[in-house]
């Protein structure tokens, strides 16, 4: 379905604030003629040639010049909305922009709408659904793994997967509708054991392998809770500032230094993660400690995962234990730390204690054992195929795993439908059921009010 536009459309795509340059970009039949109208040239008897940028002056209505600007004129289709664009590039300030916005209104175009540039790129058919999406995924994106996996989807990489398994669905359709159309025939046309194994192979297993990654990308987009948990004076201070490469909390040799919580957002190799210095926690504390305490046991209770620390320099103790107990379900890692100047015997004794659980040996004050600390956190939160996302880059969205999984039941009523021996019309109504939710991913058979949504969250200009 391609829309026919006909008002055209105006935005600062810059964001507000003072700038070296801004951006005021037109979209529609009206682009060329208001370039026409506002724009001049500084060599006067240039023709614009489309994709070409000219140096010149925007005039208001009345002759005065607003400001000196680069212009770019690019004819459709190859545009980004497929429609005539016009950009000018001004001085990047907030006022002289709205100035120059305003004459655009003024000369016949609108105020775009969030995200209504991008929208009109996918009703023009120019890219789907799902590499709309990327592009807030992009702009929005908090980590360099972020970002990679929003130019992969912007590149088409979901789209890809999606189509080859709507092609697959759209194969066992085929068989299923030769079955239909020759009811009475004496071959067995139904070979339901030949579209059990398409589907299977072709459908279910490359459905659940993209469930998997929509888990992957909702830790990469929202990042992950780490909260350093341990007695006191064990070090978690210490690691907070290591993992941090800066001197953020105080570290003394008191225990009890730490009383409120301390948070700071690192990368755990591309992960963006919150990570939280808590005070120690023990049973004698002052009243100003114990609500220091009282905190640490929040946070505990909030994290995706624990990280806990014990002094390796020195035996264990049943306080320690009885914390690590009451972490209760929580992930977990524990850190041996002060290795650099635990013995032998202490360490040996400390890992047999924690035989159920990863540990890492690490000694905070040296910056040892900090890598391996990362490796082991990152594979804890991502599984372990957490190669997956280099492999494929591309992490459906919360949207997405929801289609995603109503596609898999489908799939598992087309199987109960060919098990159960029901009319091959029946199997025929699932499988189209199954395509109509993969449709609605790529923007196929998307409803406006979903689609409202999905646009509503650009930003202006974009
Ligand atoms: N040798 C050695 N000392 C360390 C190491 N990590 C921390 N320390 C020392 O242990 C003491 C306590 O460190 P902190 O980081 O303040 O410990 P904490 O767990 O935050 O303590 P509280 O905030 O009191 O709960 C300080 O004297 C640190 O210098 C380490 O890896 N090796
Ligand atoms: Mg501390």
């Amino acid at each position: 379905m391609v829309l026919q536009t006909t008002d055209t459309i105006a935005a600062i795509a810059t964001p507000p604030g003072i700038g070296g340059i801004g951006i005021i970009r037109v979209s529609g039949p009206r682009a060329l003629p208001i370039l026409r109208i506002l724009f001049r040239p500084h060599r006067q008897h240039q023709t614009l040639q489309s994709h070409t940028l000219y140096y010149g002056t925007v005039h208001d209505r009345n002759g005065t010049v607003l400001d000196e600007v680069l212009a770019v004129y690019m004819q459709a289709p190859n545009t980004y909305t497929r429609e005539d664009v016009v950009e000018f590039q001004s001085h990047g300030s907030y006022l002289v922009l709205t100035t120059i916005l305003a004459e655009i209104l003024h000369h016949g175009a609108r105020s775009a709408e969030p995200g209504e540039f991008t929208k009109r790129a996918f009703l023009a058919g120019r890219i789907d659904l799902t590499r709309a999406e990327a592009v807030i995924e992009l702009l929005q994106a908090k980590t360099s793994t972020g970002v990679q996996l929003a130019v992969g989807q912007m590149q088409g990489q979901l789209f890809q997967h999606i189509e080859e398994i709507r092609q697959s669905l759209v194969g066992v359709l085929a068989i299923l509708e030769v079955a239909i159309d020759f009811p009475d025939d004496d071959v067995e046309l139904l070979d339901s054991e030949q579209i059990l194994k398409k589907l299977h192979h072709k459908v279910e297993k490359p459905l659940a392998r993209l469930i998997a990654m929509a888990d992957q990308g909702k830790i990469i987009r929202e990042g992950i809770n780490i909260v350093i948990a341990g007695l006191p004076n064990v070090g978690k201070s210490s690691l907070l500032n290591a993992l941090l490469q800066e001197e953020r909390a105080l570290v003394t040799p008191e225990p009890g230094t730490t009383r409120d919580t301390i948070e700071e957002i690192i990368s755990i190799k591309g992960i963006p993660a919150r990570i939280v210095d808590t005070a120690g926690i023990r049973e004698d504390a002052c009243s100003v400690e114990e609500l220091g305490i009282q905190r640490a046991r929040q946070k505990v209770r909030e994290a995706d995962l624990v990280l806990f620390l014990v002094d390796a320099s020195v035996p264990l103790t049943r306080q320690d234990l009885d914390l690590y107990t009451s972490l209760g379900k929580v992930d977990r890692v524990v850190a041996l730390n002060k290795i650099d100047i635990a013995d032998q015997d202490s360490l040996a004794a400390q890992e047999s204690a924690f035989t159920d659980v990863e540990f890492v040996k690490i000694s905070a004050r040296d910056h040892d054992g900090l890598t391996n600390l990362q490796d082991v956190i990152y594979h804890n939160i991502m599984g372990e195929d957490a190669s997956i996302k280099e492999r494929e880059s591309c992490a459906p969205n919360v949207r997405h795993l929801a289609i995603l999984e109503e596609t898999l039941s489908a799939c598992q009523r087309i199987n109960a439908a060919l098990a159960g021996g029901v009319t091959v019309d029946l199997v025929a109504v699932e499988v189209q059921s199954a395509l109509d939710f993969l449709g609605d991913i790529v923007g196929l058979t998307t409803t406006d009010d979903v689609l409202d949504k999905i646009f509503a969250e650009f930003c202006i200009g974009k």
